[in-house]
Order: C-alpha cells, then structure tokens, then sequence
C-alpha cells in the first residue's frame, strides 16, 4: 500500500469542497433525511425503497434473512417481474409516450423508442425467445453492440425469468466459449457486427468460432442485422432476429417471480486464471439499483435526459443502462459508438441535441477529452447538464476539476458559464455490489474532488487494518462492508466455495471488495484501487493471472509475469515480461504475435501495451514472482528493495533492458 498511501498524502492536500447551490439542494429529490431515516432502521428503510421503487405481484413477507449468511435472501416471499416493472407499469400508468431510449447508432443512424414501443419489442422478444425453448431459469448468452436490441433481449429473458449472461463484445471467441459453457447458455443472441472507428467490425464469427468445437449446449443463435457484412449460416442453429421476432405476438403477460429468482450472470476477472460468474437476483437488485439511481443522479424522470456511456457488457451498463433508468421510468441516450468517432466532439454534439442533463461516465473518457484539448466541449451548448457521475476506476482531482470546470460549467458555447457548475458524483462500487455503495449525493455532499467521500444511506462501508478492526480517521486500510446490502451478489455460478473464499475469509464477517481505502479527518472515504492482482485498464477490469495464462498458453513462452503500470490515460495499462522457451528465438515478431494471442485468448482490451522478453523473472527464494519490483521497471522508476531475490541480478537486467 505505500505506492498508493503516497499517491494518497497528495491527494489528501486536496483541501477544496463545493457545497450544493441553494437552488440544486432545494429541488433535489433526495435529502439528507434519507441517511437519518437509514440510520434509525436499516432493514425498515430499505423495506420502505423496495415498496416505493418496485411494483410486487406478492409483497415480502420478511426484508432480510442472513440465516444462510453469505447467501443473503432480501424481500423474502416477494414476487416481482423486472420487466413489468421497467415497462409495462409506466405504459399502465398512462406514460407510453414518454421516450424511454434515445438511440445513436455509430452509422449516424438516430431512433427512438417510446415506453409503448419498447414493451412492444420486448413482449415478442419474449415470445420468441420462448418459441425459441426458452424457458424459466434457462441461461441465455448476449454477445450484442451497444444497440437497443441488447435491452430488449435482456428485459425479454428477464420477463421470461431465463438468467441472461451478457458477454462484451471486445471479448474473443475463447473467452465467450467458456462463458457459453460455464453457464451451459441453451440460446445465443448476437449480431452481424457494428462499426468500429467508422469501419464496420464483426461479432458473428467468433460465435460461429466459440461454437466450431462439439459439445456446446446451445439450440438457436439469434442474430440482429445490423452492419449488413455478410455472415456464415449454419441451417437449424442460427435464425435472423428479423425472421422471428417481428413475427411474434406482441401480447404477453409477465410473471411475478420469485424476489430472489436469478436475474444474471456476468462475468468478472478475479485474481486466478478463471473469470467469475457474478450472481445476481431480482428484488434487491432492482430496488438498490432503482433507488441509487434515483437519489444519486437526483433524477426527476419528467424532465431529464439521462446518459450512461457504459457498455451493456459491463456492470455499469446493466444496473445503469438496462435497469435502473426504466425502472424509474426515465428517458435515456443509447450510443453505439466511441467518442472519436466521426470527430472528437461527438458526445458533446449528443448531449447538445437530446439536451442530456444527467451523465455518467468513466474517468479514462474524461482524461482522453482533457488530452484532446478543451476547445473540442467548448464548441457545444452543454448547458443542460445538472449532474456528472464518475465510475470505474479513482478519479484524480485534476480530472475532477477539468470535469466541473469544462463540462460541468459550460453554459452555452459562447463560453459563457454557470454560476453553479452541475456537482459531480464519484460513485463506488462493483459488478460484485450490483449498486452504488459509496458516492455523494448531489443535494446533500460538499463534493471533494478525488474522493467518492460517503456510503449511500443503509449501506454499512468501512475501513479495517490487518486485522479487520476499523482504522481512524486519517488512516487508511481495506475497505469492507459489514452488512449485506439489498443488491449484493447471491455467489459465483457454481462454485459456492470460491464465493466463500473470495470474499467473506478474509474477515470475519466482513465482506472484503479487494479495493485500499482512506478514511479522511471528516470521515470521508477515498479509494486507492486495487490490493490484490486485478489490474484497472481504463475503467475494466483485468486479472494479471489471467493475461499470465494465456501468454503461457503460448508455445513460445515459458513464463510471464504481467503487471499494471500507471498510465495517464487509461489509469493502468498492461505490462508484460515472458522468458522464451530455449529453441524460440526474440524479436519485434514474438511481441506481435504474443500480443495477438492474448487478444485471440480473452480480447482486444487485454492485449499488453508493452511486452519485454527477459532471460528471468524476479523471485523470492520460495519462488514467488515480486511483481512490485517490476512495476519499478515499468514505471520507469528506480528499483525498489531486491534483497529478497535469490538473485539481485536479475533485476539489474531487467532495468537495463527496459530502458533499451
Ligand atoms: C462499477 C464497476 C470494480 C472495481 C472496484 C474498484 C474500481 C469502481 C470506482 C472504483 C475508485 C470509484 N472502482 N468505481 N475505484 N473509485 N468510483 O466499475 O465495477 O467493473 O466490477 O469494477 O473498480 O477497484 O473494485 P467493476
């Protein structure tokens, strides 16, 4: 931690807080009643958010019961569909025309979906993915674009009650294989492609690869039209969205489901070679996720427009895409696209258009718009904005004060600006958590820049030494969070021990995220990232092992050690160090073809930004790979303590190379 501490003690001299404007605190929806009422009775609070946010077939006879701890069961005995609840409730409630998406295709093609529209598609979604053989607790794998097909397919399975597992679509066809078998998915929905950087770019055959090998458990690959190249068709397995959705009945009724009925899986890198399957299930998650939404964002669903740019394949774009912004019936921007494309002002030309008032973004977008130059936003009207979010990854002041500065502050493009720039919201939290944990809220928080600062009121956070007692403030530790909260996962599909292991051995129980905190001399919290071997590249997150095990995968290598180096635009960026294999030979080709394996065994965003072949790795006496002296190496800085090498020499060689 003493990397981070001193990154911190900088931090720390960040003294600035901006308190809400009068006007902002005064129209906020949420106050700080809220954490008083929290604080008098956790359970009865978030009781009280599940029958305000969530409209059950069944009421919950019990909030909690922690009986078969970690396991928790929230709203036990409640009955629940989430689609109805997205959808079909607010066309009830006479709102079917209010806009529910806002689509930019990266075509340039615009589209809008009405509440009325979207249940629409999402019944004969439902329909056809049972006609499909798709039934209750079935799995069923997403591999889409960010376009509005990957909402529908999701509400679809959910109104269904079939577990979606949504795979990114930067993932390669190994990886979504072992996704597509660990989850035993009966249905695969994908797409021709979409368009990357203006050229199209395909998703079809790496289904049409993950599937080549025998003994998958997949029936039907349902494929959306939606770049036009031209596909690979294997009779009686793949059918066209086109042929068989339209087709279907537009009439459906939802089910109540059980509140703990499992609603997903998404996968996540954790610190071995193995992606975890996330578990997620319905009641708690919709109620932390509708409310968080709600009271984090201060959403008034009449009037804003709401844009996340999170992909549908991150947690972020479930719980904040998919979910939270139909539940409270909100008016959203989808983007299929990235930020450079067609020109670097793009999201702004977005928010100027739909007059988007509430964003929700990632910190390595923001410093890749501060490195393109404040000219570009300047150009627009962004004078709708009202509230910036922050997500994945520690936001540093600078970004923080370019945010509220530029964004949050533009009042028309003739550079005038506010009096009150819109508050910015660092939100804390993980595809694990399901839902804000930690964050200001807009009406309420003197906003720190740098820090997520507080726990979202009935969340208990905390920070604990070695030994899992509460550090004081000033200090810093592990973050923990002592109670179950509504929104927590319910395990790792199939594989209850390594729930156990993972998360709740560390402490007594205590769940333990994996993440460093600092509590400061006003209680406020500020993450220091990651304390275990998952790396953070521009918001994602990465496991060391398991960029390890593929290059090791590789014929030519031997050994791997691979570390995360800070970088200034995408937080880290992935560094690699391989010894050879005797008979392979060095050279610019290896690193080439070593960086397109791993691409080829888990995906584009793993490849290593840079890879150096070394003739030995740096290890202790009892064997282990000291990672810390490597990431001196990569950061280019002087080299840390190496008296515990088994050879010091080592590491004077990798020094030297590097520097080459
Ligand atoms: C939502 C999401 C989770 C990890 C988490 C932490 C980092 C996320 C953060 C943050 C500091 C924030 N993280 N938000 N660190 N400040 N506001 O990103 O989920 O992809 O599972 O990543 O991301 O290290 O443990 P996920």
């Amino acid at each position: 931690m003493t990397e981070a501490t001193s990154a911190l003690d900088n931090l720390l001299h960040e003294g600035r807080a901006f308190p809400p404007s009068s006007d902002f605190a005064a129209n906020a929806v949420a106050d700080a009643s809220l954490y008083e009422r929290a604080a008098a009775d956790r359970l009865g609070y978030w009781a009280d958010r599940a029958r305000e946010t969530l409209t059950w077939d069944a009421d919950f006879t019990e909030t909690l019961d922690w009986s078969g701890a970690p396991v928790a069961k929230w709203f036990v005995g409640g009955k629940v569909n989430a689609a109805y609840n997205a959808l079909d409730r607010h066309v009830e409630a006479g709102l079917g025309e209010r806009v529910a998406i806002y689509f930019e295709g990266a075509d340039g093609e615009s589209r809008t979906y009405t509440y009325a529209q979207l249940t629409e598609e999402v019944k004969r979604a439902a329909n056809a993915f049972s006609s499909l053989g798709v039934a209750k607790g079935d799995r069923v794998a997403v591999y889409l674009p960010m376009i509005p097909e990957a909402v529908i397919t999701m509400l679809a399975c959910a109104r269904l009650g079939a577990v979606h597992s949504v795979v990114f679509g930067g993932f390669s066809a190994d990886a979504l294989r072992s996704r597509i078998d660990d989850a035993e998915a009966k249905l695969v929905v994908t797409a021709d492609g979409t368009w990357r950087r203006g050229k199209p770019s395909s998703l079809k055959p790496a289904v049409d690869q993950a599937l080549s090998a025998p003994g998958h458990t997949v029936d039907n690959v349902l494929v959306v039209r939606r770049n036009g190249e031209p596909v690979e068709w294997t009779d009686g397995l793949d059918r066209w969205w086109h042929d068989v959705v339209p087709a279907a009945s537009a009439e459906h009724t939802a089910e109540g489901h059980d509140a703990e009925h499992p609603l997903f899986i998404l996968y996540t890198s954790g610190t071995t070679g193995k992606p975890k399957g996330i578990l997620h299930t319905t009641g708690g998650y919709l109620v932390q996720c509708a409310a968080t939404h709600r009271d984090t964002f201060d959403l008034h669903p009449e009037t804003d427009v709401y844009w996340c740019t999170a992909d549908i394949g991150w947690v972020t774009g479930h719980s904040y895409v998919a979910y939270a912004p139909l539940i409270n019936g909100a008016t959203q921007v989808m983007f299929e696209g990235t930020p450079d494309t067609p020109h670097q002002g793009i999201w702004w030309e977005i928010v100027e258009k739909y007059k988007v008032s509430l964003l929700y973004t990632a910190p390595t977008a923001i410093r890749t718009c501060m490195k393109w130059g404040r000219e570009i936003p300047d150009r627009y009207d962004l004078s709708s904005l009202r509230v910036l979010g922050s997500v994945g990854e520690p936001i540093n002041p600078e970004a923080w004060m370019w945010y509220r500065d530029v964004i949050g502050s533009n009042a028309g493009k003739n550079g005038e600006k506010k009096e009150h720039p819109a508050p910015i919201v660092d939100t804390w939290w993980q595809t694990e958590t399901g839902a804000h944990m930690i964050t200001p809220m807009p009406g309420v928080t003197a906003t720190k820049p740098g820090s997520a600062q507080v726990a979202v009121p009935g969340i208990t956070v905390d920070v604990v030494n070695e030994t899992g007692e509460s550090v004081a403030n000033g200090e810093g530790g592990y973050l923990v969070v002592r109670d179950p909260w509504p929104s927590m996962l319910r395990g790792i599909w199939g594989d209850p021990q390594r729930f156990k292991d993972t998360y709740w051995s560390r402490f007594e129980g205590m769940y333990f995220a994996g993440d460093g905190a600092k509590r400061d001399e006003d209680g406020d919290l500020w993450l220091l990232g990651r304390v275990d071997d998952v790396m953070n590249v521009s918001g994602h997150r990465l496991s060391t092992t398991e960029i390890e095990s593929a290059l090791v995968s590789h014929e030519k290598v031997a050994e791997a050690a691979v570390v995360g180096a800070s970088d200034p635009t995408t937080g880290e960026a992935v560094v690699a160090f391989v010894i050879l294999r005797g008979n392979a030979t060095e050279g610019d080709d290896i690193v080439t073809e070593l960086r397109n394996h791993v691409g080829s065994q888990i995906g584009p965003i793993a490849k290593p930004r840079h890879i150096l072949v070394v003739p030995e790795l740096p290890k202790t006496r009892s064997g282990k790979i000291m990672r810390r002296l490597l990431k001196d190496v990569a950061e280019g800085r002087e080299v840390g303590d190496a008296t515990t090498l088994s050879d010091p020499a080592v590491m004077t060689k990798i020094a030297e190379d590097m520097r080459k």
